[in-house]
């Protein structure tokens, strides 16, 4: 009987997720867009506000520039993301993480659906739309402990602006986090990019680091993308239909040692 998972999901993917032992994913907008959240550049258009092209928007000259239309573009999309709930996807994910020894998510998103489905101890590249930092003394605040309205929040601490606490373009990402996902996919076995068009730096740097290490990269998303071709396999889809489809149950358990030689 030729089932689903046979079309989509070759032997030795299947056969090497059922043995290996540390294992990481990266995903960006793609993996939160079954849940409703608009993703930057499905379609091949870029997503506007305002006019602005969002990574103009979502930029540290904006900030200087204007930090209350800063404010504005977050608290919007703040807005879009109260609703939303994590889908498929993200279930599957938080669910692998009792399959492997050493499991490491590692996001680009600032939505916070990973953790909502259940996954611990995510690395948030780009930071977090549910928090805020100080300009002053750097103490973060959650949000939804804040009542946000038009003007700049000011901070309980010390009195001083608060700014959206998301790494914005032309900034450093958060302390380490970077450094720590390089790590996790130096020494991976197997390494997912789900959901991302690959094209924002350093992030999209880290399946190349896995796959320079000798890792099987695998990457998930219904069109190709600048890494594809470095990829030991493209599953062609929704990351909420295939994901789903690696669970701990569908591997098969015929013993495959890492001496698998990447495609
Ligand atoms: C920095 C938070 C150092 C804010 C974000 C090297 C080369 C070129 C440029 C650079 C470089 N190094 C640095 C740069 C500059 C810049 C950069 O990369 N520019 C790009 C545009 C070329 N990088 C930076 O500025 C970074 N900082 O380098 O600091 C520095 C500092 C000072 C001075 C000098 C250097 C900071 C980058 C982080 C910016 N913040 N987000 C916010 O959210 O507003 S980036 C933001 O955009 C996201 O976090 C994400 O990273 C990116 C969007 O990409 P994706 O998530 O992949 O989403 P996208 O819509 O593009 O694609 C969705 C994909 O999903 C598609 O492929 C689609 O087919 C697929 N899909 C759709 N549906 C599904 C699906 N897949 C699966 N299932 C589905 N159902
Ligand atoms: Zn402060």
């Amino acid at each position: 009987m030729h089932s689903v998972t046979d079309s989509v999901i070759s032997s030795k993917l299947s056969e090497l997720f059922a043995i290996a032992r540390n294992v990481l994913v990266l995903t960006g907008a793609g993996i939160s867009a079954e849940s409703g959240v608009p993703t930057f550049r499905g379609g091949g258009n870029t997503a506007v506000w305002k006019g602005m092209p969002f990574d103009v928007i979502s930029s540290a000259g904006m900030l200087q520039r204007d930090l209350p239309a800063v404010w504005e573009w977050f608290n919007y999309r703040r807005g879009l993301l109260g609703p939303v709930k994590p889908n498929a996807a993200h279930h599957a994910i938080a669910g692998w993480q009792k399959q492997f020894e050493h499991f490491t998510v590692v996001t680009q998103n600032i939505d916070g659906l990973h953790q909502a489905a259940g996954s611990r101890d995510v690395i948030e590249l780009h930071g977090s739309i549910w928090r805020a930092r100080c300009f002053d003394c750097e103490t973060r605040h959650e949000l939804r402990d804040l009542r946000i309205g038009q003007e700049v929040p000011s901070c309980m601490d010390c009195g001083g602006h608060l700014r959206p606490d998301v790494v914005l373009f032309g900034e450093m990402l958060p302390p380490g986090a970077f450094e720590r996902a390089a790590a996790e996919a130096q020494h991976c076995e197997l390494c997912f990019v789900v959901g991302t068009s690959a094209v924002v730096y350093p992030a999209a740097a880290i399946p190349e680091i896995a796959h320079a290490a000798g890792a099987y990269v695998v990457e998930v998303n219904p069109e190709p993308t600048p890494l594809s071709e470095i990829c030991d396999e493209v599953l062609t889809g929704k990351a909420g239909e295939i994901l789903p489809l690696l669970s701990p149950t569908s591997a098969s358990s015929s013993q495959l040692m890492r001496s698998v030689p990447s495609a």
